[in-house]
């Protein structure tokens, strides 16, 4: 637990804290601002309230699938950090962490790291990604951790922010932290070479400071996302360019599958809207959406 002078303390949580219609296997979070008092004669926290949370991010646990764990709370912007190899970050990913960013509002970015891997290949590929990501609204970054490609524009975005830094195992969140802030020389991992995938160096979210004023918040690596909390209704409000169009489907309650004179549908099919987007709407729809 840190102060607002900055320094950190040992804490403890006196009862149980509810939050409201959610299960949680955390009942605090990485952002959350709490009140507490000193035990006494020690340098011990003991915290007695958690103060509202303005937004939380939150994913549905793997095993446990009525209970979530929250990530990261109180947050003003997302980046989900995206490789194209070692490890690959599936479109269908990416749109579930968009979509869980839009729920809870969060403004969410994409950082394309590992870019001095990048093969010609590669890069057409990141391209696009580019194009479709950045029409509906999301910038996409293209870093490298490593040689120090583009951190400064990564810099400029996290002044003075709360940001949270997510993706899948082994793409380089850490090793980006590292970057922008030299001086905490976080543990940084390996991919390992038969799987190429990351190994889970971070193994809890931790918060860091930012000299210049604002925070950054290292996840450990998630493996799948499930969507949680949407219900089937609203989820096209979380697809910003269905919800530009949702208003010329010709039922109000159109759920933009097979309906006549669905705008979505027609969208897609003009290739207005992404057709990799909207098998994301589907697959999130119909329940398949906790494979990575
Ligand atoms: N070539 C290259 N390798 C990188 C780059 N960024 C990170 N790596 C390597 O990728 C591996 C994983 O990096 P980490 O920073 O530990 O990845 P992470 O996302 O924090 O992984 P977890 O903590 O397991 O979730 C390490 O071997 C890094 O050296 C980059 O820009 N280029
Ligand atoms: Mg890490
Ligand atoms: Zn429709």
């Amino acid at each position: 637990m840190q102060t607002p002078d900055g320094k950190r303390y040992e804490a403890r949580i006196k009862g149980k804290f509810r939050t409201k219609d959610i299960t949680t296997t955390n009942p605090l979070a990485v952002g959350d601002q709490v009140d507490f008092e000193f035990e006494p004669g020690s340098n011990n926290a003991v915290i007695d309230n958690l103060r509202p949370r303005k937004n939380y991010i939150i994913r549905k646990s793997i095993n446990l699938s009525k209970q979530a764990q929250i990530i990261a709370a109180n947050l003003d912007q997302a980046f989900l950090v995206v490789t194209l190899a070692s490890p690959r970050t599936s479109l269908g990913f990416i749109d579930r962490f968009l979509v869980t960013a839009e729920a809870y509002d969060i403004p969410a970015r994409l950082i394309y790291n590992k870019l001095d891997l990048f093969s010609e290949e590669g890069l057409e590929i990141l391209a696009e990604h580019k194009s479709i990501y950045e029409k509906i609204g999301y910038p996409c970054y293209e870093v490298s951790a490593l040689e120090g490609t583009n951190i400064d524009l990564i810099q400029q975005l996290i002044s003075n922010k709360t940001t949270l830094f997510s993706g899948h195992s082994g793409v380089g969140k850490s090793s980006l932290i590292n970057a922008l802030l030299p001086e905490l020389a976080i543990r940084t991992g390996e991919v390992s070479d038969w799987s190429d995938k990351g190994m889970h160096t971070t193994t809890f979210a931790e918060m860091h400071q930012l000299p210049g004023g604002g925070f950054i918040v290292d996840t450990p690596g998630i493996r799948e996302l499930g969507v949680i909390d949407i219900e089937k209704g609203e989820l096209s409000h979380f697809f910003p360019e269905m919800r530009d169009r949702m208003n010329q489907c010709r039922f109000n309650n159109c759920r933009h599958i097979n309906e006549p004179g669905c705008a979505i549908v027609a969208a897609v099919e003009a290739d207005e809207i992404e057709l990799s987007r909207y098998e994301s709407y589907l697959s999130i729809y119909h329940g398949n959406d906790t494979r990575a």
